[in-house]
């Protein structure tokens, strides 16, 4: 086992990445074969080419591969079960069309996974066979294998959204083309450090082209977001909790619980959905339970009916004794636990109806939420007035994954250090560290606006961009900065695209990448003037002045 891909990765002077069992959770039989996986979309990907150019229809692979790649996201799939069914539906779609090619005359494609075959392997052979494709080949130079990984985790993270988008309707043949060809290419393995370095900024200019169509899925299916308070504690009755990013389940579960007398929370990283006309229409979307991610095994334990987990982040459920009522949809999965493999929400209903509920009315609390692309432009007028009249100094973006390290407080306390004539953005998990307080206003707006989810800092590059186009000058002039919180593969593909958009001076942490070497990271800071987070302190010092 070797698996870097997230914040929370073991990274001492002695080990270097998961090696014995994921800090996630995950295990090493998992883990391989996850790699096994990967390899596996990427020899599918090189014949997908191919085909592609030998006229074919490569429709189910482009379906497929951003389905099986998210699967391999931190905190997403656990259950080897089912990664192995990827891995053999992999295989077989690309036998499928290495056919094709045949049949068409398409000479096999130059890639040294073109042949990779599991066919008939035990457990014990697709181990093996794990092995031979492991991320840490042995002697790679330790900047290029961090290059690889850039590459690999950044496309993993543009991976999932794609598949976010894609299950609301909207896809779009030349983005999962090059999703497709960059895979392949990855799995070439380059050593050649500039290549590699424009394949990871590539990799952030199609990411942006698959936020934008993400944010065109889910505001064509549920409009644009408006701001909401949304309530933050129990109301008496029944209730399912939903987690993770997923509208269109949410969507599902509140249609088929209608007049049921159930009450439908959210959690985590769907708060956002309060915000959209044609989910918060729905009056027993009562409100939001719980905070970030990795609060989740005290929280949902406590929570009193079933909980539909739509997508990342699933943590162990053992522990808190709530496996028999914790439901997977999409491509999660955790052994054990059932999987709702279609839109049939009837067992979580039957679940729900069958607890006793919240036994009383919490004490009233709110948060807020909802200012989307469509608010943020309208406010982009008043925004420059408030900075020509000096009634407002500066606006930062303080957002992005939670996670469990104490450092994250960082956060909490930027936010309150922040000084009042200054407006903060919001975004993603990390946003719990401090959304549960009122930070009054500056020129009529909310000091702190909730952007949406980790995917919705598109809204807030849109944002970046017509102020500097209004204002004539560039993005990195602006009075902004962005102090960004990363967990796992999505906020790496969104770094991605804020170094490809030419975004300079972002503020990271709680640390750096641990797959990201001395030198790169040095690359980094010193093109695109990176920074790791210091204390409040000091990092507002140099960002004011
Ligand atoms: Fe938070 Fe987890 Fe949003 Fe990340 S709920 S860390 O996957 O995507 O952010
Ligand atoms: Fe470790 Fe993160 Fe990989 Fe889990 S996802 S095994 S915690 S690096």
């Amino acid at each position: 086992m070797f698996c870097i891909q997230c914040e929370q990765t073991i990274n001492t002077p002695d080990l270097h990445g998961c090696v014995f069992r994921g800090n996630c959770g995950k295990t090493p039989e998992t883990s391989d074969l996850q790699d096994l996986l990967v390899a596996m979309i990427e020899s599918l990907s090189a014949w997908a080419m191919t085909a592609k150019a030998a006229g074919a229809d490569v429709t189910k692979a482009a379906v497929f591969v951003p389905k099986a790649f998210f699967s391999t996201l931190t905190n997403v799939n656990f259950d080897p079960a089912r990664i192995t069914a990827y891995i053999r539906e992999a295989e077989a779609l690309r036998d499928e069309l290495a056919a094709t090619c045949a049949a068409a005359g398409a000479a096999k494609p130059d890639h040294p996974l073109a042949d990779l075959t599991v066919k008939g392997l035990c457990a014990k052979g697709l181990d093996d066979a794990a092995k031979a494709v492991k991320l840490n080949a042995d002697g790679v130079d330790a900047d290029i294998e961090g290059l690889q990984l850039l590459c690999l985790y950044g496309l993993k993270g543009a991976a999932a959204y794609l598949e976010h988008a894609a299950v609301l309707g909207v896809r779009n043949e030349d983005v999962e083309a090059k999703l497709m060809e960059t895979l392949a290419d990855i799995g070439r393995r380059s050593n050649d450090a500039a290549k590699l370095l424009d394949t990871a900024l590539s990799i952030g200019r199609l990411n942006f082209e698959i936020m934008e169509m993400l944010e065109r899925a889910n505001t064509t299916a549920y409009g644009h977001p408006f701001p909401a308070q949304v309530r933050a504690s129990a109301v008496k009755g029944k209730a399912i909790l939903v987690s993770g990013h997923d509208l269109r389940d949410l969507r599902l579960i509140l249609e088929q619980t209608e007049g049921k007398g159930i009450n439908v929370y959210t959690n985590g990283e769907l708060l956002p959905a309060h915000a959209y006309p044609e989910l918060r229409r729905f009056k027993h979307l009562v409100g939001n339970y719980g905070s970030a991610w990795h609060n989740q095994q005290t929280e949902f334990a406590a929570f009193p009916g079933p909980i539909v987990m739509t997508t990342n982040c699933i943590l162990d459920p053992n522990p808190g004794k709530y496996a028999d009522r914790i439901y997977t949809r999409s491509m999660v999965g955790w052994p054990g636990c059932t999987h709702l493999a279609t839109d049939d929400f009837s067992p979580v209903i039957e679940q729900a109806l069958a607890m006793p509920g919240f036994t009383a009315d919490e004490p009233e609390r709110t948060v807020s939420t909802g200012f989307g692309r469509q608010i943020l432009e309208g406010a982009a007028d008043t925004v420059l007035k408030l900075v020509g009249e000096k009634k407002l100094r500066h606006v930062f973006l303080v957002g992005g994954c939670d996670g469990a390290r104490s450092s994250r407080s960082y956060y909490t306390e930027f936010v309150e250090k922040v000084p009042a004539d200054c407006l903060m953005l919001t975004l993603a998990c990390g946003k719990y560290r401090f959304n549960g307080k009122s930070y009054g206003n500056v020129g009529g707006l909310p000091r702190l606006l909730d952007v949406g989810q980790c995917n919705d800092a598109y809204a807030a590059i849109r944002l970046a961009v017509l102020l500097a186009e209004k204002a004539g000058c560039g993005v990195n002039d602006l009075p902004l900065t962005l102090v960004l919180s990363w967990f796992e593969q999505k906020a790496i593909a969104i770094l991605l695209t804020l170094l490809a958009l030419g975004v300079k001076g972002i503020y990271i942490g709680p640390t750096l990448p641990a797959f990201l070497t001395p030198n790169l990271i040095n690359t980094l800071v010193s093109a695109y003037d990176l920074h790791v987070i210091s204390t409040p302190d000091e990092d507002l010092k140099a960002i004011l002045g």
